[in-house]
């Protein structure tokens, strides 16, 4: 049985950039079905209250936010790597603008496609969640003007591929494919979406290769299963290191918060801290100890 389990949900576009990139690996996972909104009975156990999906977990270690996800498969999976050619600026970097300001595109055209057909505990959750920037009407009345901004930028991809190269950054994927490739899958259901990509001859070829990466070897899990998990692993000695010069010790309690959205804030003891991590000790009754991993950039630590 694979140590790695993914918390997701099929329609999760975040879920969908890990997938793709188990393809990618070739790695076998365990898979835990998720729901899509508030609660999450069997997830917070686990995250001591962080709520965006998707997560893994490795035992009683979870990752958080799919930079951390990434980063720990690269590190377990270094072949094939994301980073062909020294190219981790660009893909982490890029990620800031596919996962935030593209991905808020892809969602603006999907809300404005199929708002109305959404079910309004949906959209009630996705309004907190977002702090109030889910609104189904304006979403619609301005889906013209997202699907021109979506165009232009897949252009841009289109103009990328030119020269014939299988991949953007060339021959090898990388992360920067991955990034990309999400957001056109989640945008791409969307009929609108879907018929700008047909006009893209490079873009539509492109996108079947990184689909037949497929998603690598997936099994069920359940939920309860997932906790058994968490809860048989003993992290209770388990220590990273805390880079000095914060005014951080290992040991702090500590608060840690996404900057965007999903603003819960989750509190435990200090075990690592450096330059791409801050993890904490989490303990509840249900899994014990949980050690919670979660990436530097776009979190606050306090
Ligand atoms: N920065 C996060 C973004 C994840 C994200 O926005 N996920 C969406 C769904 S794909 C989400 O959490 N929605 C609310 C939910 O699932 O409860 C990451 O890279 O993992």
């Amino acid at each position: 049985m694979s140590d790695i389990i993914f918390h997701h949900y099929k329609p999760s576009p975040f879920g969908e950039k890990i997938r793709s990139i188990f393809g990618f690996k070739d790695v076998s996972w365990q898979s835990v079905h998720i729901p899509r909104m508030m609660p999450k009975p069997d997830v917070m156990p686990l995250t001591g209250g962080y709520r965006k999906t998707p997560i893994m977990q490795i035992g009683a270690h979870i990752y958080c936010d799919t930079q951390t996800i990434i980063r720990e498969l690269e590190s377990r999976f270094p072949t094939p790597t994301l980073f062909p050619g020294g190219s981790e600026f660009l893909g982490w970097g890029m990620s800031f603008w596919t996962d935030k300001l593209l991905f808020g595109t892809s969602a603006a055209i999907v809300f404005g496609t199929f708002g109305d057909k959404m079910p309004e505990e949906f959209i009630k959750d996705r309004a907190e969640y977002s702090g109030g920037n889910i609104n189904i009407e304006k979403m619609k009345a301005t889906l013209p003007h997202s699907l021109r901004q979506m165009a232009s930028m897949m252009d841009w991809a289109e103009d990328g591929l030119k020269d014939g190269r299988p991949f953007f950054l060339g021959d090898n994927a990388s992360l920067v494919d991955f990034n990309f490739y999400y957001n056109m899958w989640f945008a791409g259901q969307a009929p609108a979406a879907k018929a700008i990509i047909e006009t893209l001859p490079n873009l539509g070829k492109w996108m079947a290769r990184i689909a037949a990466f497929g998603h690598g070897t997936e099994t069920e899990m359940s939920s309860t299963d997932a906790l058994a998990v968490a809860k048989n692993d003993d992290v209770s000695a388990y220590s990273g290191t805390v880079a000095e010069g914060e005014g951080h010790s290992a040991g702090n309690t500590v608060t840690v918060i996404p900057n965007d959205s999903g603003r819960v804030p989750v509190t435990g003891e200090l075990v690592a801290l450096g330059k791409q991590e801050i993890a904490i000790r989490h303990n509840n009754d249900i899994v014990g100890d949980v050690i919670i991993h979660f990436p530097r950039a776009g979190f606050i630590l306090s």
